[in-house]
């Protein structure tokens, strides 16, 4: 398979905007997870992410295994802690959340993942994570023990985003937080694209094909939606159709 990163990064630089699926393992029945292999490889999805800030259910490696038995998408770890790795998944976004101050989620989670994944074939992508205010408190916030940018300082998220690429990630990804009231403010996320070259994740709360195109035209390169896509599959029809229709179709 292509190199993930490379994958995202020659998109990038040919103005393709990019989607992913995020999957909540939790909130999935196989049969589910095969129909949405299925519809995602229909409607061109580019990645599919899978993980959360807190799973209960156990069934990580066992969506994993289904998805790649019915699919070729890459599959992407997001990792909420270190016990969801699967070394049958392609990818995994090695997140450090650089909006926050905690030194677990900045660097001592990722010092007891490292043995294990220079082990595994997963391919590995430093990823600058920053939680950003989005109206009521978030898992991701409430599980990394952080507090967000205030939606209201693109100039902090700007600062951020900086400081993660010159620090060497190869991502940023600005998140509202699964289920967000409120998508990241378009503002920020064209302030951090003029600022950073690395290609730009935008997700949480993206639940209308409105909130999606803003989302691109402000610059977002690759969009994640997990919960819209769990409460009506055939979002992704809609997404597929406003990238192919609005961005991504041949110029003539
Ligand atoms: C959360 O960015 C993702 O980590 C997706 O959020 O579930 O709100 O689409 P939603």
């Amino acid at each position: 398979m292509e190199n993930i990163l490379q994958t995202i990064l020659s998109r990038k630089s040919d103005q393709k905007k990019q989607f992913a699926v995020l999957i909540d393992p939790d909130n999935y029945k196989p049969s589910e997870l095969i129909f949405l292999a299925t519809m995602a490889t229909k409607c061109n999805v580019d990645y599919f992410f899978i993980g959360g800030s807190l799973l209960t259910a156990d069934n990580l490696n066992e969506a994993v295994i289904i998805l790649k038995e019915h699919c070729s998408i890459p599959v992407v770890i997001f990792p909420g802690n270190t016990i969801q790795i699967c070394a049958k998944a392609d990818g995994i976004l090695f997140l450090s959340v650089i909006s926050g101050r905690n030194p677990e989620m900045l660097i001592g989670k990722h010092v007891i993942a490292a043995p294990i994944l220079k082990k595994s074939k997963l391919e590995v992508i430093a990823t600058g994570y920053m939680l950003i205010e989005s109206g009521k408190s978030t898992t991701a916030l409430y599980m990394s023990n952080t507090n967000p940018i205030p939606a209201e300082k693109p100039e902090i998220a700007v600062c951020t985003a900086i400081a993660g690429e010159m620090l060497g990630m190869q991502l940023i990804y600005l998140e509202a937080g699964s289920g967000a009231e409120r998508a990241v403010p378009e503002n920020m996320i064209s302030k951090v694209r003029e600022n950073i070259s690395i290609p730009l994740i935008v997700g949480g709360g993206i639940a209308t094909t409105d909130q999606a195109r803003k989302t691109f035209a402000a610059g977002a390169d690759l969009i994640v939606i997990g919960n819209a896509i769990e409460n009506n599959v055939n979002f992704i029809e809609e997404i597929a159709h406003l990238i192919q229709s609005e961005f991504n179709s041949p110029i003539v």
